[in-house]
């Protein structure tokens, strides 16, 4: 696990080495291979990661977000039926509300009220065949994830459409999100656009892009090293030290 770990960081900060010169907005180019916190050129509109008192921003691919009238959701893959939806087509669900935290694996964490949809509506509507364990989720920024199936059915897992009683921000994943509360914010996908079911599992990003683990179950009492009075450290578990910050010394 340590060894992987390494393995993956070293690629990584090669491979962030030959982009840091071609570097552009162009978000499918750079593809999840950088880092913009500190890029000072991303024009101000896009959506990308930000600090933002109260719930901060994490978005890998800088993009401008989602027009509701462009915007579709195919639910496909071992089902019967499959289905392309609408924006309307969400306000069929029953809705639930719930109030969660989100955890990124940095350590910042907050919470919201969400209200949404289970995942079990879905399910009830294009009716999965018995070997579709994995679910894949793709969204319109690129990012992708994928989760057992059996995950996504729990009580406190939520399709969701509103945040704080107002429509998901354009930042926050407009139009439609997912928020599971036991696992880390980089399994909480935004802006997402299809869902398949598979009998195996698929990419997760940032466990291909990154150091981090594809499960994603947040691993109690262990924080992130960039709280750690800023100072990097390797740490066990679910999490290795953030790859865009210095090795230790
Ligand atoms: N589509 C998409 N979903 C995403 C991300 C992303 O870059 N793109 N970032 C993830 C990460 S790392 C975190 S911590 C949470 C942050 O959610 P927020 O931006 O609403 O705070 O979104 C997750 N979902
Ligand atoms: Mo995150």
């Amino acid at each position: 696990m340590k060894l992987l770990g390494q393995k993956l960081n070293r690629r990584f900060f090669l491979s962030l080495l030959s982009l840091s010169a071609t570097a552009t907005i162009l978000p499918s180019k750079v593809f999840g291979l950088s880092d913009y916190r500190r890029d000072k050129n991303i024009p101000k509109e896009y959506i990308q990661n930000r600090d933002r008192p109260g719930f901060f921003i994490r978005s890998a691919n800088p993009f401008m977000g989602v027009d509701a009238n462009d915007w579709g959701l195919s639910i496909r893959g071992m089902v019967a039926n499959p289905v392309a939806l609408g924006y309307e087509d969400l306000f069929g669900f029953k809705v639930v509300s719930q109030v969660s935290r989100l955890k990124c694996v940095e350590c910042w964490s907050a919470t919201a009220k969400w209200e949404g949809f289970h995942f079990q509506e879905l399910v009830d509507r294009v009716k999965p065949d018995p070997q579709a364990k994995y679910v894949y989720f793709q969204s319109a920024d690129s990012y992708y994830e994928s989760y057992a199936l059996e995950e996504l059915l729990r009580p406190r897992v939520l399709m969701v459409m509103r945040m704080n009683g107002q429509p998901l921000s354009k930042d926050h994943g407009f139009p439609l999100r997912l928020i599971a509360p036991f696992k880390y914010g980089y399994k909480n996908v935004k802006y997402i656009t299809s869902i398949e079911f598979t009998d195996s599992r698929k990419r997760n990003y940032w466990a291909n892009n990154g150091p981090y683990s594809v499960d994603g179950t947040i691993q109690p009492g262990i924080d992130h090293p960039l709280d750690f009075n800023k100072k990097p450290l390797p740490i066990n578990g679910g999490e290795v030290f953030h790859p865009f910050d210095k090795r230790p010394s």
